[in-house]
């Protein structure tokens, strides 16, 4: 099937994709999507607790006033099972359905330079060629299961969260042995905590987490969020991250620290993501960090009343939000609970998963489900599952051997006309991102419309300016204390032979935006046109 546009995936991203192809340039485009529905990572990700961490009135497409007014989030932070319902809401209010393909995975992808086409191959078979590929297969949606030995001779059930059974799982009576405390973890332990006999907490490394203080959405808030939608807009377009919310203009360390704990604990009660924005130089600063970093130990070893449990939860090795920060409903609490244990895997490793649990350094844990909350082979993965063929024959596993190398994060060298929607060298998974997602489709759709008005057809940056976006993400990032976690999943780390490269553009959103908008306004210099 020939198609102008081709688009991978019917998440967040695809969806705003296609539509603005096809309602705004009119081209004929399709997206192909692996799953059986749309929604993405909201589609997927249906494990006990699935819940936002980005406000709802934030995390939502801002292109439509009238949508952002018609739609009524029901809580703070929206769970799983909102989000997808409003992500379908989205598919029918602007007919997009009949332009999605789903349970269609594309499989492969060749660049033909004579035609000047895109060839994509399916799971089911099917071929399609495209002028423009769009990839929007999503930052965090190839799930990453440890190689653990024995695995498969496990007699009980295994789930990864990213991958959720969709008609649940029934954790009654059940010894449930949870890897993983990242946001994941942290936000499914409490509740499956709640209905398994017992509950056996795998940490490898211990993590931050602030309170969500999660709770309803009252009527005058929502009326308030209808009458001030471009004010909204405006403040998440100006922020660092995205959010609706900014940095507060002080620093930890010239705030007085009687001062600067009474900040703290306001913040602690506010609740959620912006208690990082409770000073301008947390991420910057490892002294201001580190105000910040004892204050929620002290609250964690406040909270955990067994002092050998607190002391395994607060031994964190790491800046706080230098890894993607969690927020909780309850899960330091969970840990007074007597149906639940805690292993600290730094002092005694998994060995193996035997048939009858799992087995570490220095102990067998009988289980009956283990629940892998170990993340995603981020940013890169979902891109690299696909066979991606660019001009003469490199393949973007050749391309990306020694870490990803795109320019703005939107398009790679050596394939033309191929596109990445929140991929690796742009804000991404730093940022709210809905915001980064409208942002990059806007930015994709002005740069094919550019092209139509002019007459060129083909579109591919130099590999100049890809050098210089590669020195710019490295400098954004070596500004920040981000860099500084080895084992952070921002630098690959987290995949074994994953290259160690430190992969979003921490530069902030707000000044990533000024820069592509630059560029576009510019003419588009480091991109080249034929
Ligand atoms: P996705 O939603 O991941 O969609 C990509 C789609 O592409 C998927 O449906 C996938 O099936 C499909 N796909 C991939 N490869 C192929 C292929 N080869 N062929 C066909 N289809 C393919 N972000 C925030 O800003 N705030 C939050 O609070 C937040 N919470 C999150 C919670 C969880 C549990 C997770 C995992 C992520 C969270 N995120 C959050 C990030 C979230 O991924 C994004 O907010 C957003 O949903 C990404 O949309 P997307 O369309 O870019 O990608
Ligand atoms: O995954 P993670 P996630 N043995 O990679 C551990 C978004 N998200 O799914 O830190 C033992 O963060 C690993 O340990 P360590 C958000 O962007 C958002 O939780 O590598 N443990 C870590 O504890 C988030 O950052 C929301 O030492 C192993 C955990 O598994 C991203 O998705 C909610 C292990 C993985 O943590 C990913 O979060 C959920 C092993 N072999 C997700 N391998 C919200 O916004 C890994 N681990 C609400």
């Amino acid at each position: 099937m020939q198609v102008d546009a081709l688009i991978v995936g019917a998440g967040f991203s695809g969806m705003y994709q296609l539509l603005r192809l096809r309602d705004h340039l009119g081209m004929k485009a399709l997206a192909l999507e692996a799953a059986d529905g749309v929604g993405g990572t909201w589609y997927w990700n249906r494990y006990p607790g699935a819940r936002c961490d980005s406000e709802s009135h934030s995390y939502q497409y801002f292109f439509d006033e009238d949508l952002v007014r018609e739609w009524q989030w029901s809580e703070r932070y929206p769970g799983q099972a909102e989000i997808l319902r409003y992500l379908n809401h989205v598919a029918d209010r602007y007919a997009l359905r009949p332009d999605i393909r789903l349970k269609t995975r594309v499989t492969a992808a060749r660049y033909d330079e004579p035609a000047n086409r895109w060839l994509v191959e399916t799971d089911t078979g099917e071929r399609y060629s495209a002028q423009f590929l769009i990839a929007a297969v999503g930052g965090l949606s190839a799930a990453n299961v440890p190689d653990i030995p024995g695995l498969p001779s496990f007699s009980g059930r295994w789930y990864h969260t990213g991958e959720w059974p969709h008609e649940g799982v029934d954790f009654t009576g059940k010894r449930v042995g949870l890897i993983g405390t990242g946001s994941t973890g942290i936000q499914c332990a409490p509740v499956i905590a709640q209905s398994a006999a017992h509950l056996t907490v795998f940490q490898r490394t211990a993590n931050y987490s602030i309170p969500a203080r999660n709770a309803p959405l009252d009527d005058a808030f929502r009326q308030y969020v209808r009458e001030h939608v471009d004010e909204i807009r405006k403040v998440m377009h100006a922020s660092t991250n995205g959010h609706p919310f900014l940095f507060a203009d002080r620093s930890a360390t010239a705030t007085p620290p009687d001062e600067r704990d009474a900040i703290y604990r306001a913040a602690w009660e506010k609740g959620g993501l912006r208690f990082r924005a409770a000073f301008k130089d947390l991420l910057v600063d490892q002294a201001a960090n580190d105000t910040a970093a004892g204050f929620i130990k002290a609250r964690i070893r406040e909270v955990v009343k067994d002092p050998a449990r607190a002391a395994i939860l607060s031994d964190i090795d790491h800046p706080f939000a230098a890894k993607r920060p969690p927020i909780d409903t309850e899960y330091f609490e969970t840990f007074n609970r007597d149906n639940v244990s805690l292993v600290d895997l730094r002092a005694a490793p998994i060995v193996e998963v035997v048939p009858e649990g799992i087995r570490t350094a220095d102990a067998l844990y009988p289980l009956d489900i283990i629940v892998f909350a170990t993340g995603f082979d981020a940013m890169t993965g979902a891109f690299l599952k696909i066979a991606i063929e660019g001009r003469d024959g490199l393949t973007l596993q050749q391309a990306w051997r020694a870490g990803p190398r795109n320019c703005l994060g939107l398009q790679v060298p050596g394939f033309p006309n191929l596109f990445t929607i929140t991929g690796p060298g742009s804000p991404s998974v730093l940022c709210n991102l809905p915001v980064a997602i409208e942002q990059h489709v806007d930015w994709v759709t002005d740069c094919i419309a550019w092209m139509r008005e002019r007459g060129a057809t083909r579109v591919e940056p130099a590999e100049e300016a890809v050098e210089q976006w590669l020195a710019t993400v490295q400098a954004a990032a070596d500004a920040t204390l981000l860099p500084s976690v080895p084992h952070s999943w921002y630098l690959g780390a987290n995949v074994p032979g994953k290259p160690r490269i430190f992969m979003p553009y921490a530069g902030g959103m707000a000044r990533y935006r000024a820069i592509c908008d630059d560029v576009a306004a510019q003419g588009y210099p480091g991109f080249v046109f034929d």
